[in-house]
Parts: structure tokens; C-alpha cells; sequence
């Protein structure tokens, strides 16, 4: 059990690799030509923010159906003045919106397990504040309809602009994206973003959600990484060709991108497109001349907005998220 799922593309990968190997037999130019078509990749186009329809979809269990004319959000526990909200209450407030990219943990490096949005809602310091929260409580717990739950420290719910949001890209939250109301905390992963809220519980203790019960990280903060979107791997350039891509640096933003292709020993900057807001992805862009025929290992690699550069160091998802370099190869004929 994992809170995420399978990369189609690595599927992809290997099975082209698989056929590959079919016709080692052959002549060694046609059985080159032939491998090289088998295993080029599609470029991916990602959109800056992604349509509702086209976001990223992970849960323990199944999309919860919840009925807004008697659902309430309580807030409880180690506070002075319990609340009980119901949905119009809630879309009554104050608003604010921001642009949060949402990511996995079990998202595998360059996987599909994130997706860009704008998310309207309510904050949620606002309403610890107004529930008389005790300023020794530890963390704050979300709980979801599905009996999922995951918590963030009492501080990050304060101070990291987390709010509840109740639309996403202009439209009411989707159903299968926490309708009627999720947790958006920019900076930490997917997990700790609950969806179908019910209640939020203030502790004073060090508290374990559902996947931290199971060993997975309780900080969930978001690593840095980065993924080459086009060309996709495997396929041929004939001249100068636009490599473009993502980043994504949590919480504090992108402040560089940069492209190997030789092996890690130099690195060109990439073009960053503007960003409106720090807690989303960048993409990025490099226009790359070939300096003659061959195939060629391409890595890209991300800073964030505090200078830490993301590690090659390959990880699993299990515990605390992936990390490692977006390697693809490039082939290279020149006429
Ligand atoms: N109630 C509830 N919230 C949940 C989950 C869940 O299983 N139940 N899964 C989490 C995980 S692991 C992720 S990655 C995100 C995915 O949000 P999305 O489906 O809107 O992309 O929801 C999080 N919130
Ligand atoms: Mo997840």
C-alpha cells in the first residue's frame, strides 16, 4: 500500500526496452532505427495550471459523496470556543486565493502525480483564532469523511498561509477533490491536504494520521525536483531543438533551472517563465544546438527560492518522498 500509484510512462519505458531487445538480431542500422522509434516518448504538454478535469486523482479509498444541506465543519479540542460552520457560513467569510501545486509523495521523479491550481477559500488561522485556540497546542488535525486523517504543527497552521478551500480554478470543488471543503497547506505534500473535511481538532500532543501510522513522514515537507516534459525521451533531433519542463520547490519557489548533457559535469540555465505565486510549479525552457551526432544523456535540475539546489540522490517514495535527477537520452543525427 502506497498513497499514490503506478507511472505509466516508466511502464511505457520498460516495455519499449522490452521490444527493443526483439530485434537485437538485426542488422546493427535498421536495428537501430527500429529501437530508436520504439522507445521515443511523446512530449508531454503540461499547462501552467492544469484543468480540473486533467488534475492528478490519489485516495486510500473512494471519492466520498457528502451532502452539503446537513454536513458542518466542526473545530474542536484545545481551544476556548469551539466552532461549527456550515458550507454557507463558510462561503460567507472573507476569501483568499491563491495558485498551490499539489504533489504526492509517491509521485516517482518526472511522474504524473502533480498538478497545478488556483484554490479559493477560507484561512485557517482566521478561524483558530476565532475558536480561541491555546497557544501551547502542538498540531492541528484534519479529519475527512472517509475517516482519513493527517495533521501539520500548530505553527505552520499560524504562519504557512494554510487555508480550506472550497473552489478550485474558478469552478466548486470537484467531488473527487474534497468537496465540499479540503485542506490546501502549501509546501507539504499531498497527503496533509484532506480532503472532505469534517473536523479539525486541535491537540496537544504529537499527533499520527493515517499514513504516519503506516511510517510515512509526519514533516511531508516537499522536496525540490524538476522534469523535462518535451522532447520525450528517446527521441531524435535533426538540429536546434526547445527542451521544456517543470520545476517545483514547495513551498519557497523556483529561483533556477538547469540542463546537463554530459554526464552532470556542466550546467546550462534555463529560461523560467513568470510565476504569480511561490507555492507553484515553474516551467522552464532551453534552447539547446547539438554540438554533433550521438546520444545524449540529458539532466535537469532545480533551485529553490532559498539556493538549495535539489539532490541526485535516488530515492523511493517510502518514507518521506522521491528524489533524484530526470535523466532522459536524446539522439542526435546531423545531415
Ligand atoms: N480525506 C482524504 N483526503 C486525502 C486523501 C485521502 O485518502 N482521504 N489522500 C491524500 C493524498 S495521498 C493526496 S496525494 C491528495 C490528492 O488530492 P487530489 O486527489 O485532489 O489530487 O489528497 C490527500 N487527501
Ligand atoms: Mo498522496
Amino acid at each position: 500500500m502506497s498513497p499514490g500509484g503506478v507511472d505509466r510512462r516508466a511502464f511505457l519505458r520498460h516495455a519499449a526496452a522490452g521490444l527493443g531487445l526483439l530485434v537485437a538480431a538485426q542488422p546493427a542500422r535498421a536495428m537501430q532505427t527500429l529501437q530508436k522509434r520504439l522507445l521515443a516518448l511523446p512530449a508531454r504538454d503540461t499547462p501552467f495550471i492544469t484543468p480540473n478535469e486533467q488534475f492528478y486523482n490519489v485516495q486510500y479509498s473512494g471519492p466520498q459523496a457528502v451532502d452539503v444541506a446537513t454536513w458542518a465543519l466542526t473545530i474542536s479540542g484545545h481551544l476556548t470556543r469551539p466552532l461549527r460552520l456550515r458550507y454557507e457560513e463558510i462561503l460567507k467569510r472573507p476569501a483568499i486565493e491563491r495558485m498551490v501545486t499539489l504533489q504526492c509523495i509517491d509521485n516517482e521523479v518526472a511522474g504524473e502525480l502533480i498538478s497545478n491550481a488556483v484554490w479559493k477559500g477560507v484561512s485557517l488561522r482566521t478561524l483558530l483564532e476565532e475558536a480561541g485556540a491555546r497557544p501551547d497546542a502542538v498540531d492541528v488535525v484534519f479529519h475527512g469523511a472517509d475517516l482519513y486523517s493527517d495533521g501539520i504543527t500548530f505553527d505552520r497552521a499560524m504562519n504557512y498561509e494554510v487555508f480550506l478551500a472550497y473552489e478550485m480554478n474558478g469552478k466548486t470543488l470537484p467531488v473527487r477533490n474534497g468537496y465540499p471543503l479540503r485542506a490546501v497547506v502549501p509546501g507539504v505534500y499531498g497527503i496533509k491536504n484532506v480532503k472532505w473535511l469534517t473536523k479539525i481538532e486541535l491537540v496537544a500532543h504529537d499527533n499520527l494520521g493515517y499514513w504516519q501510522q503506516k511510517g510515512w513522514t509526519d514533516d511531508g515537507h516537499i522536496k525540490v525536483s524538476s522534469r523535462i516534459d518535451a522532447p520525450g525521451p528517446y527521441n531524435t533531433q535533426r538540429g536546434e531543438t526547445t527542451f521544456r519542463g517543470i520545476a517545483f520547490g514547495g513551498y519557497n519557489g523556483i529561483r533556477a533551472v538547469d540542463l546537463s548533457f554530459d554526464g552532470g559535469k556542466k550546467w546550462q540555465a534555463a529560461k523560467l517563465d513568470a510565476t504569480p505565486s511561490r507555492y507553484s510549479w515553474v516551467l522552464w525552457r532551453y534552447r539547446w544546438k547539438p554540438p554533433g551526432a550521438g546520444a545524449y544523456p540529458v539532466a535537469v535540475r532545480a533551485t529553490n527560492g532559498l539556493g538549495e539546489t535539489q539532490t541526485d540522490f535516488i530515492a523511493r517514495a517510502f518514507p518521506d518522498g522521491t528524489s533524484g535527477l530526470h535523466t532522459i537520452v536524446t539522439f542526435v543525427e546531423m545531415s
